[in-house]
């Protein structure tokens, strides 16, 4: 198929946006045959089916790089008791947070499960989101992680979407092992990888370094497991205080570091010569009412790339809308609107290791969004209004 008459951020070479003014783009089998302006369309593309695109915007469909989509039960309570006074850390260590997530999803059934998760995901979807991570983490015993974990892979029969899963067991400590991280490292955590990986349910393996989730050293032993496994890693570091994730992280050549609020600037050197991106999650920044940002212009001085992600998940940052994202990744942090859509794509392709899409370019697949506007920084300038036209996976409208 031919799409013709469109502007297209193609996010592809070195110019703003990878913009082409009046393009068109051929599709081919799944995947770009050629981008380029209108004048120059190869003459074999011109055989194809073509659709005018009446001069809307095409941009490489989105990737939603850092989610916690799986879950049961919600948390609106806490976002009461938030607004009373009571700290995200003091929920947390009275049991509640993460801790009451966990005892909602143990009891939530597979399918309860699937179907929470497939309304945050059409939210997704109905955006442009064309392949989302879904990290597990709120089972923190065998069973429960794994059935996270199929329940995101089965996402993927149920709607056009490539899921990226994420094996996070090491999010919190559980009730269970009070006190006992590393107990609980080596008798839960990194068993159940180990039986994940066999069943081909993990993409990447994260964790939580923080005061009130695990230290770097316990992280290191969690890191030591996937590599065995030949897994990647990631890992959610310095999100409420610095901990060092970061340095360990990089230093184990991570795919990504998230959140990064309390990150230094040696922090984003270690990440630029380890090649990790920056992902960025202003919903958590936000829901928190943190005010330590991230250190975007260190980020920037090291060439480290940055990706903008929602977090969505029921506590921190019940996001399903990667549009505002990009949004408070600009209004909050200061980024450009190129660099909130490069971090929605490109950036985004990056953090989960894949190099076959997130661009426009010949060879990528031709997973696209059509959008109803002129110009890619209208994306980011709106609240609350979504322009999606179309959107094309696999070469399919
Ligand atoms: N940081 C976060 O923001 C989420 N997980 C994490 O490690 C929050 C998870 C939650 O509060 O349920
Ligand atoms: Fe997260």
């Amino acid at each position: 198929m031919l799409l013709t008459n469109c502007h297209v951020a193609s996010l592809h070479g070195d110019t703003p946006y990878g913009a082409i003014q009046t393009g068109a783009i051929w599709m081919r089998d799944a995947k770009i045959a050629w981008v380029g302006a209108k004048g120059d369309i190869p003459t074999a593309a011109r055989e194809d089916a073509s659709v005018d695109l009446e001069g809307r915007l095409v941009t490489p469909g989105l990737i939603d790089c850092h989610t916690h989509l799986v879950f049961g039960g919600d948390r609106a309570d806490e976002f009461e008791k938030r607004l009373n006074g009571v700290s995200y850390e003091e929920i947390a260590r009275a049991g509640g947070g993460i801790l009451s997530t966990l005892t909602a999803t143990r009891q939530a059934s597979e399918d309860a499960l699937l179907q929470g998760a497939l309304t945050r995901l059409d939210a997704l979807i109905g955006e442009g989101v064309t392949t989302v991570e879904v990290k597990s983490g709120y089972g923190l015993e065998a069973d429960t992680e794994l059935r996270m974990l199929r329940v995101a892979r089965r996402l993927a029969k149920h709607r056009d979407i490539d899921v990226q899963t994420t094996y996070l067991a090491a999010h919190a400590v559980p009730p269970e092992y009070a006190g006992q991280a590393v107990a609980y490292l080596d008798e839960i955590v990194i068993p159940t990888m180990r039986l994940a990986a066999q069943d081909g349910l993990v993409d990447a393996v994260d964790g939580f370094c923080e005061g009130i989730a695990f230290s770097t050293a316990q992280i290191a032993r969690v890191f030591d497991a996937a590599k065995a496994l030949n897994l990647p890693v990631k890992l959610h570091a310095e999100q409420l205080s610095h901990q060092g994730g970061t340095a360990l992280a990089a230093q184990q050549g991570a795919l990504s570091v998230d959140h990064l609020e309390y990150a230094t600037a040696a922090d984003a050197k270690a990440m630029s010569q380890a090649g990790s991106v920056a992902v960025l999650l202003p919903g958590a920044f936000y829901t928190l009412r943190e005010t330590q940002m991230p250190p975007v212009q260190a980020f920037r001085d090291h060439d480290v790339p940055m990706a903008l992600a929602t977090d969505c998940n029921p506590g921190s940052s019940p996001l399903a809308s990667l549009l505002l994202a990009m949004n408070m990744g600009c209004t909050l942090f200061r980024m450009t609107p190129e660099e909130a859509l490069a971090g929605v794509t490109r950036h985004a392709a990056r953090a989960l290791g894949l190099s076959d899409r997130g661009e426009i370019a010949p060879g990528q697949r031709a997973d696209l969004a059509v959008w109803d506007v002129q110009k890619p920084a209208e994306l980011a300038y709106r609240i609350g209004f979504n322009p999606l036209y179309k959107r094309i996976k696999g070469g399919v409208v």
